[in-house]
């Protein structure tokens, strides 16, 4: 059985796993694309932007983080994906607003935080403004900024180029409404100005307060919203000359506070992220041979007397880079000690837990 829940901020909408306890394979943890590419259609699979896993932490984090986009790659950050993370975390933890967790990604270090109001407001690091960092070939202006004009359709755009991690190319535009947006999305995309590929953004600005942007996410095409893009376009826009250093971001799907006090400085993000239904995965969408493992782990289960198994799990953390051997050994152990009755009851328990603080914050903002 693997559980799941589906969360979204803005529209962005996420498959997240719950393995902070190393309880996770191999095959999940570090998944083939391809699965990935399943589970995140939205016809054939759950649907999703993308997969995010809890994990346990490498170094002086509370947890990791990993997101896949909807393609299978995988995204060193995601800032409505860490918003939804930190809520999901709430929701399973029952945690008060003021809750903040280290969460380490590819990024750096990023830090959630759940206010009153159930939004969360994230510190999402300084920007990576060195164009080897972003990476982009495109060389940084007297500000600092790297920006050039890319050729696209027989157009020639102005653009610039942000690192929050992952990379982003923000382009200023005088109508959002008449771009041809998939056109210059999907080239901007696999511009090779840009090594690793590069989400696009591109931006309409209605005052110094007040940005639009229409997004095409690297991996995942036309997204509601992008949290790491709405941030590179507030520095991207400050460094133009074209916005103050706190500005709202609008979104296709809703809006959101970004704020920056400067080059060395974390960029501040507060947005929603919101739960949308909890499930298990159909045996059938598991990856290829893990469901064979289990299959079998299943039938010796069914051999234990009852009664011979004692009630608590062994829950200890394990590191989730262990071999796929030790993790079946592991599996094989936590099966053999606990009954079917008790597996049941701690699903149950943790789905009824994470339900009932997820109204009971509710009720009380
Ligand atoms: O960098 C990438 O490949 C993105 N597609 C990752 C996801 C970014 C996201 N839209 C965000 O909110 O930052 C989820």
């Amino acid at each position: 059985m693997l559980a799941f829940s589906k969360y979204q901020g803005l529209g962005n909408d996420f498959i997240l796993m719950e393995g902070r306890g190393g309880q996770l394979p191999a095959a999940i943890h570090s998944p083939d694309p391809a699965w990935v590419q399943r589970i995140c259609d939205r016809r054939f699979g759950i649907g999703g932007d993308g997969l995010i896993l809890a994990l346990p932490p490498q170094a002086s984090g509370e947890l990791r983080m990993r997101i896949f986009n909807a393609d299978g790659s995988e995204a060193e950050m995601c800032g409505n994906g860490i918003r939804c993370l930190a809520r999901f975390l709430a929701d399973s933890d029952g945690d008060a607003a003021g809750r903040c967790w280290p969460i380490e990604t590819p990024a750096g270090m990023i830090v959630p935080e759940l206010q009153a109001d159930g939004q969360i407001r994230v510190d999402m690091g300084a920007p990576f403004l060195e164009p080897s960092s972003v990476p982009t070939t495109l060389h940084a202006n007297e500000a600092g900024l790297p920006a050039g004009e890319l050729q696209v359709g027989g157009a020639s755009l102005p653009v610039a180029a942000v690192g929050m991690g992952n990379p982003h190319v923000v382009v200023p535009v005088s109508d959002l409404a008449t771009i041809p947006f998939e056109e210059w999305g999907s080239s901007l995309e696999i511009d090779p100005a840009f090594p690793a590929k590069t989400n696009v953004h591109f931006l309409q600005v209605h005052s110094r307060s007040q940005l639009e942007i229409r997004v095409w996410e690297r991996g995942a095409g036309p997204t509601l919203a992008c949290g790491t893009g709405a941030c590179a376009t507030l520095v991207a826009a400050v460094l133009l000359g074209l916005s103050d250093r706190a500005a709202t971001v609008v979104l296709p799907g809703g809006p959101l506070e970004i704020s920056w006090a400067g080059p060395t400085e974390s960029v501040f993000m507060t947005g929603p992220a919101e739960a949308v239904f909890d499930g298990v995965i159909n045996p059938e969408l598991m990856p290829a041979g893990l469901n064979d493992t289990l299959d079998s782990l299943e039938r010796q289960q069914e051999q234990v007397p009852v009664g011979a198994a004692s009630a608590e799990p062994a829950t200890q953390p394990v590191d989730d880079d262990c071999s796929e051997a030790e993790a079946q050994a592991r599996v094989q152990a936590f099966l053999e000690s606990t009954s079917l009755d008790s597996m049941i009851n701690i699903a149950t328990e943790s789905l009824e837990q994470r339900t009932l603080s997820r109204f009971q914050r509710d009720g009380q903002a």
